[in-house]
């Protein structure tokens, strides 16, 4: 009996570290207000236990951090030492996980599939039930398994699957902490399909589209509050640690920069060799088996509501067709604001901050599609976004991705639809994509 209780006693404690393992962290946010500042910011290296949710574009945007009491003098002394405006977003961070624990409780159940989170299972369900119901428009290809064995499925949808349309690619959730991102693929494929007024969207172009690219880092987030912030893949690395930044485990400019070499950083570590992951290499497939009719790339993310394009790997230089790249992401952005969302943060993803081996860079340079970013999606909440916001935000960002469509099919469409293209063709384009500009 006593070694029983023990043992509960043991589980208990341990139950309790891990719940409150965010307790008295404190959410920072730091602005730089002149360049000076800015470049001071962009060499902060996290200090042991502290980490950057996110990085700051520029002068007057946040890098966001979150710190462990025993590291908060470091933190302001930073501050001090740049004079860096300092402001206090949350003292307690724990907490958030502890209201989110309650939400589901409360948890209204929405006749779109989309405005709840799901388990990665019931988005195969939701995926292959709606497969099964709208049979001439989607088609499902088992593309895979994860790390843990769990099935991935692409989601293929179209209004004439022989066509040969251009085609949409688009991955949600490489980061497993980052839930809009699959929450926003699913209200996708779910809207395309059940809307009427949406049918246009499938008009000379395909959409591809995989909903959850890293279904155990979703599930471990899921599994507890104290796994929430997880971010990476879970396969098992010497040393004892787990898991690989799916984002930087690419096979383009691989390791060349913002990237960790060492297993158990929680953040960017780029894995062992590129490509060493199932799930990377199950998106390198889907790009390689129809990468000459992927017109566009899209990896979905979260947060802060950027959409960023290459380079990704440098801020140095600029690919020969950023304008073009530029010019999308602006027009993608204005429909989301005409439809009432936040606006976008337009810029090469290296400007934003360096990182190489993402999926973006790879999709581009690696396989010569001619339009590819990542989209950060939301801003405020972090990656915390509450549920009960998503059937606001999600309908604004759609409005992007129609925008997205309406101009590969303008540019790429075959029927009546296509506009006259400038002089470049797709092979130039092709060829041009990894020469650089400055
Ligand atoms: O750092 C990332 O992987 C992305 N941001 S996130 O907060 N979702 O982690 C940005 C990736 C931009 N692309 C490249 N750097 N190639
Ligand atoms: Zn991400």
């Amino acid at each position: 009996m006593a070694r029983f209780l023990i043992v509960l006693g043991i589980f208990g404690l341990l139950r309790g570290c891990i719940a409150d393992r965010y307790d008295n962290h404190t959410l920072l946010r730091l602005y730089p207000q002149n360049e000076a500042q800015m470049t001071s910011i962009l060499k902060f290296n996290d200090p042991e236990g502290v980490e950057v949710l996110k990085r700051s574009r520029g002068v007057n945007d946040s890098m966001d951090v979150l710190v462990p009491p025993d590291k908060l003098h470091l933190l302001k002394d930073f501050a001090l030492t740049h004079l860096l405006r300092l402001e206090v977003k949350e003292r307690n961070y724990g907490r958030k996980f502890v209201d989110l624990e309650r939400t589901p409780r409360r948890r209204t159940m929405n006749s779109n599939p989309a405005f709840n989170y799901h388990s990665h299972a019931t988005i195969q369900d939701i995926i292959l039930g709606l497969a099964k119901q709208y049979p001439k428009e989607i088609r499902i290809q088992e593309v895979g398994s994860s790390y843990q064995g769990r099935k991935m499925r692409l989601v293929k949808i179209s209004s004439n699957h022989e066509a040969g349309n251009p085609i949409i690619f688009i991955d949600a959730g490489i980061h497993a902490r980052e839930w809009v991102a699959p929450a926003m693929a699913i209200y996708l494929i779910h809207r395309f399909v059940t809307d009427p007024s949406a049918r246009s969207e499938l008009n000379g172009v395909d959409w591809y589209i995989l909903p959850c690219a890293n279904p155990d880092g979703y599930e471990y987030t899921r599994a507890s509050s104290a796994n929430r912030m997880w971010r990476k893949t879970m396969s098992a690395m010497e040393g004892g640690c787990f898991g690989v930044d799916g984002n930087r485990n690419y096979g383009f400019k691989w390791g060349v920069s913002g990237v960790s070499h060492n297993p158990c950083d929680k953040e960017t570590y780029a894995g062992p060799r590129p490509f060493s992951e199932p799930e990377t290499i199950i998106v390198k497939r889907i790009m390689l088996e129809y990468r000459d009719r992927i017109k566009l790339y899209l990896s979905l993310h979260s947060y802060g509501q950027y959409l960023v394009y290459p380079w990704g790997y440098t801020r140095d230089r600029l690919p020969k067709r950023w304008r073009k790249l530029d010019r999308l992401a602006k027009i993608v952005s204005k429909a989301v604001a005409d439809a009432g969302g936040l606006p976008f943060k337009v810029l090469s993803a290296g400007k934003w901050y360096e990182a190489a081996g993402g999926s973006d860079d790879f999709a581009f340079g690696g396989m010569g599609i001619p339009y590819s970013y990542t989209m950060e999606l939301t801003d405020g909440y972090e990656f915390i976004y509450p549920e009960e916001e998503l059937k606001k935000t999600l309908p604004t960002l759609y409005d992007g991705f129609r925008a997205f469509a309406t101009e590969i099919r303008r540019e790429y469409g075959k029927g009546p639809l296509r506009a006259k293209r400038d002089s470049e063709s797709d092979e130039a384009d092709k060829e041009e994509n990894d020469k650089s500009e400055h």
